[in-house]
């Protein structure tokens, strides 16, 4: 077992990752060396569909998939081993049709296949035992390997892995794109290659923040085409009387069909974690028994999910150990999450999770409510901004702070409730992803109307920022860099890897990430990072706050 990609991995002074017999996040070791097999085999699809294009042979089924089946090795996403071999054992159909499809294309054109080796050609074991023997070649860390090279892979590795996730939550909601299915078999391909070359990895990472961009705009679409346009909306944080359902993760399609074969049956529907800003879209205001948000992020769920008398659905990352909490029996997993022996829904039918939440007490009492705003997404912001620029024009604005990302359980993560309750009274806070539990239940007040803190929504809301901040850039007529926006992204996992890549290759400098650099990242790489982007991690909210402000 080899593993890297997350901010709690394990760090010792002989090098960084998991590589004993668990991770920190619970994976086991024979789970992650399957994860490391399924994207070995995902990489000879990659492979052989980058080969089948050039004779235009494309298959969908195909090319939604591979991100599909990779999102299924993001952290803490899926840890049912039964379930891993079965996309590898996917994967390899799937590769030999496209290997054969290509090679009659050849044939009918009379050039010669090229073949593929390992990637292309690995046949899967029998058994899972067999499996597991075979994994070693699959090991993210395989071969004699410069670790500034191999920091740089896993920094595309990752960084795709996030963007895979985005276009799988696009793909729900029927947002797919024949260009960014090919350039992401192009570069999944490309990883599969084990490249040694600097130049040509640095720059991937790059083009992954780039096809990451038009997959959060593509998600965007989806969302808003889907559910409208998200507004600032109140929420209620408080438990309600009555049987419960609480919904977690990012897939807001499985919160819509949840509700729709809830109404009329007396169960009120709680969001939890990153499925908080579904709350702010005109769609869901329109079922009264979605009553509010229950709990804060991901890292708190086994004591969160083991007090809510309901129900839960996990439709994306973060799932963690639920035998801890004892609720396995009321956890139910959707779409790429896994847990061995949690029932997990396909399809569209929910009702085993109605029976379980009628089954169940539900709270028997109301608590007195605990309003939030939320649903500051890009359209919302776009409303604000002319009040926004005559603020900043009359000085009442005077500094824009982004903090958000994921949020963790790591005691470091005080700095982000720190600096959100030190930044000065004249500068809004800009916040998204589950980062902003950290501090999105306290009170900011407002500038002239503007509320100081704006929930902008889930991670990949990202662009909505970017949009604001690219508006900012146009009205002010300056480079987006000059604009008093500070970023500081709290990191965990690799759709905050992604999203800094985004932002890097849009030429955003400066940025801070923490509680800490990440794992894979060494003395070098971090080093080329700080001198072309300025990125750095965080240090203390004095220094830091005070650098900010100052440009420096
Ligand atoms: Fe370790 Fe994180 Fe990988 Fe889990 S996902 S094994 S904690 S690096
Ligand atoms: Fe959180 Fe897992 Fe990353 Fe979408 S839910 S941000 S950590």
């Amino acid at each position: 077992m080899f593993c890297v990609q997350c901010e709690q991995t394990i760090r010792t002074p002989e090098g960084n990752g998991c590589n004993y017999s668990q991770g920190m996040c619970g994976k086991l070791a024979s789970t992650s060396d399957l994860q490391d097999l399924l994207i070995y085999m995902l990489q000879g699809v990659s492979a052989y569909a980058v080969k089948a294009r050039e004779f235009n042979i494309v298959d969908g089924d195909i090319d939604t998939f591979v991100p599909k089946a990779f999102f299924a090795t993001l952290t803490n996403v899926n840890f049912d081993d039964e379930r891993l071999i079965d996309y590898a054992r996917q994967a390899q159909t799937y590769r030999e049709q496209l290997k054969s499809a290509y090679e009659q294309a050849c044939k009918e054109n009379g050039v010669e296949a090229e073949v593929i080796a390992a990637q292309g050609t690995l046949n899967l074991a029998a058994t899972k035992p067999e499996l597991l023997e075979q994994a070693p070649i699959a090991l993210p860390n395989r071969g004699e390997v410069h670790e500034d090279i191999l920091g740089l892979r896993l920094l595309c590795l990752y960084g795709l892995k996030g963007a895979a996730a985005y276009m799988e939550h696009a793909r729900v909601l029927d947002q797919t794109d024949h260009e960014i299915a090919a350039e992401f078999h192009q570069i999944m391909a490309f990883l599969g290659e084990d490249s040694v070359d600097v130049d040509k990895l640095f720059n991937t990472a790059m083009q992954i923040g780039q096809l990451n961009y038009r997959v959060m705009a593509m998600l965007d679409t989806g969302e808003t085409t889907a559910f409208g346009h998200p507004e600032p909306t109140q929420v209620n944080t408080k438990s309600v009387k009555g049987k419960a359902i609480l919904v977690s993760g990012h897939d807001m399609k499985d919160l819509e069909l949840i509700l729709q074969q809830t109404e009329g049956k007396g169960i009120n529907v709680f969001t939890h974690g990153e499925m908080l800003p579904a709350l702010a879209y005109p769609t869901f205001k329109k079922y009264s028994h979605l009553v509010g948000n229950y709990g804060s992020a991901w890292q708190n769920q086994q004591q969160e999910f083991a007090t809510f008398p309901g129900a839960v659905v996990m439709t994306s990352n973060c799932i963690i150990d639920p035998n801890v909490g004892n609720y396995s029996d009321r956890i139910f997993t959707r779409s790429i999450v896994g847990w061995p022996g949690v029932t997990h829904i396909e399809g569209e039918d929910f009702s085993a999770v109605i029976d379980k939440a009628l089954e169940l007490e539900g709270f028997k009492y109301d608590e007195i409510p605990h309003m939030i705003t939320i649903g500051f997404a890009r359209n919302a912001l776009m409303a604000a901004a002319p009040t926004v620029v005559e603020n900043v024009k009359n000085g009442a604005i005077k500094n824009f702070f982004l903090i958000g990302g994921c949020d963790g359980d790591k005691a470091e993560r005080s700095y982000f409730t720190d600096l959100a309750t030190s930044v000065p009274d004249d500068a809004i806070i800009l916040t998204l992803g589950c980062g902003k539990y950290k501090f999105n239940k306290l009170e900011f007040g407002d500038i002239n109307g503007v509320p100081r803190l704006l929930d902008v929504g889930q991670c990949n809301d990202a662009y909505s920022a970017i949009q604001l901040a690219l508006a900012l850039k146009d009205i002010f007529d300056c480079d987006i860099n000059e604009l008093p926006l500070h970023l500081v992204l709290s990191w965990f996992e690799q759709k905050a890897i992604v999203v800094l890549l985004t932002l890097l290759s849009l030429g955003v400098k400066n940025i801070r990430t923490g509680p800490s650099a990440p794992g894979f990242l060494t003395e070098n790489l971090a080093k080329i990072l700080e001198e072309q982007f300025g990125l750095r991690t965080t240090t203390d909210v004095a220094t830091d706050l005070h650098a900010m402000i100052n440009k420096a």
